[in-house]
């Protein structure tokens, strides 16, 4: 997001992470560059890309249905997936720093066990809730979704967890709740971040959607990726998943959801209202005011092979979603 220092503008765009880690691979499978790049012609290098691709054992395996892997199904693409190293790597999540790997280096301090959600407003059944009941309701399945960051960087990720709309019904929303808001957890002690003084965040990071885009079928809540319970550092235990809008509506470590007639506050827009706003669909012909979101860096990506390609309306989703938008003025409401 990169509010305050433009320098991160730079850090983010070499992608530190990536240009090490692809190093490594080409190292480990052939051992210098050049062969690896001789030997990724015949494709010997695949082999050394699916190691990088294991999430560890120490992640527990999780139970779903598989994704049905038909280029036609809206939940799936035939899109390579992004390794599990920047997955899992090469993050946003301020509450433990700012930096790319700031989150993989340091959210292992975080506990997700127990976990509660507080549901509140204009809902029928508020209360406390155990994360074991919520997930106790709701059948996990596979999601393989694009993910867009706003910085101009996307993934391909395959994530584990239910309809976020399913999970919202059970709460009993009222013909009152015209928007739904999500907060993450505030623990100084365990989130580095919040310690932070230069933070430019008000905690809890704050994120809200309106009630018919929250219903949306696309819109998930992940409990998992890879096969595997999700890694801290992705927003463990409990996140959303936006994938048309950019990636900083799909907030992590989700500790209470409120309905409301109002459209909430938000964390980013409250920060920068002219740069990050409420609907933050992703949209190639909406530039942010200090750089293009014509095209994005695929992950992997590196300095010898950047990976940029065009950057789609709503992501990509657009036969899904239009619908949600029809008559608004995407250059007003961004
Ligand atoms: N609580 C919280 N949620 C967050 C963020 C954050 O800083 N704090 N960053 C957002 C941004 S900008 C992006 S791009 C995605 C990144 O998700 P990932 O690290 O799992 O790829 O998380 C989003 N959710
Ligand atoms: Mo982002």
């Amino acid at each position: 997001m990169l509010i305050t220092k433009p320098n991160d503008v730079l850090s983010s765009e070499i992608t530190p992470e990536s240009v090490y880690l692809n190093r490594r691979k080409f190292v480990g499978a052939s051992g210098s560059l050049l062969l690896g790049g001789a030997l990724a012609a015949c494709g010997k290098t695949e082999q050394a890309e699916a190691k990088v691709s294991e999430p560890p054992s120490d992640l527990a395996a999780l139970e779903f249905s598989a994704v049905k892997k038909d280029a036609a199904n809206p939940f799936y693409t035939t899109e390579a997936l992004t390794p599990y190293a920047d997955v899992a790597r090469y993050n946003n999540f301020y509450e433990f720093g700012t930096g790319k790997d700031d989150p993989y280096k340091y959210a292992s301090a975080l506990t997700t066990n127990p976990w509660q959600v507080k549901v509140d407003g204009e809902v029928a059944k508020p209360g406390t809730y155990n994360l074991e009941d919520i997930l106790a309701k709701n059948p996990l399945e596979e999601r393989i979704y694009r993910l867009r960051c706003v910085e101009a960087w996307s993934m391909v990720i395959p994530w584990v967890g239910f309809p976020l709309g399913a999970m919202l019904q059970q709460f009993e929303p009222t013909s009152d709740a015209k928007y739904v808001k999500f907060e993450t957890l505030v623990r100084k002690e365990e989130m580095r971040g919040q310690r932070s003084f230069s933070s430019t965040i008000d905690w809890p990071y704050e994120e809200g959607l309106r009630m018919d885009e929250a219903m949306h079928p696309l819109s998930f809540m992940a409990t998992g990726l890879y096969g595997r319970e999700i890694p801290k550092q992705n927003g463990a235990p409990l996140r959303l998943v936006m994938p048309w809008k950019y990636g900083f509506k799909s907030i992590k470590s989700i500790v209470r959801i409120s309905f409301s007639k109002r459209q909430p506050a938000t964390s980013w827009q409250q920060i920068a209202p002219h740069e990050y706003g409420f609907y933050a669909n992703v949209n190639p012909e909406v530039d942010h005011p200090r750089w293009s979101q014509a095209s994005e860096r695929r992950l992997p990506s590196s300095l010898f092979e950047p990976n940029r390609i065009e950057t789609r309306l709503f992501n990509g989703y657009a036969e899904q979603v239009a619908g949600l938008y029809s008559g608004m003025n995407l250059v007003r409401y961004y």
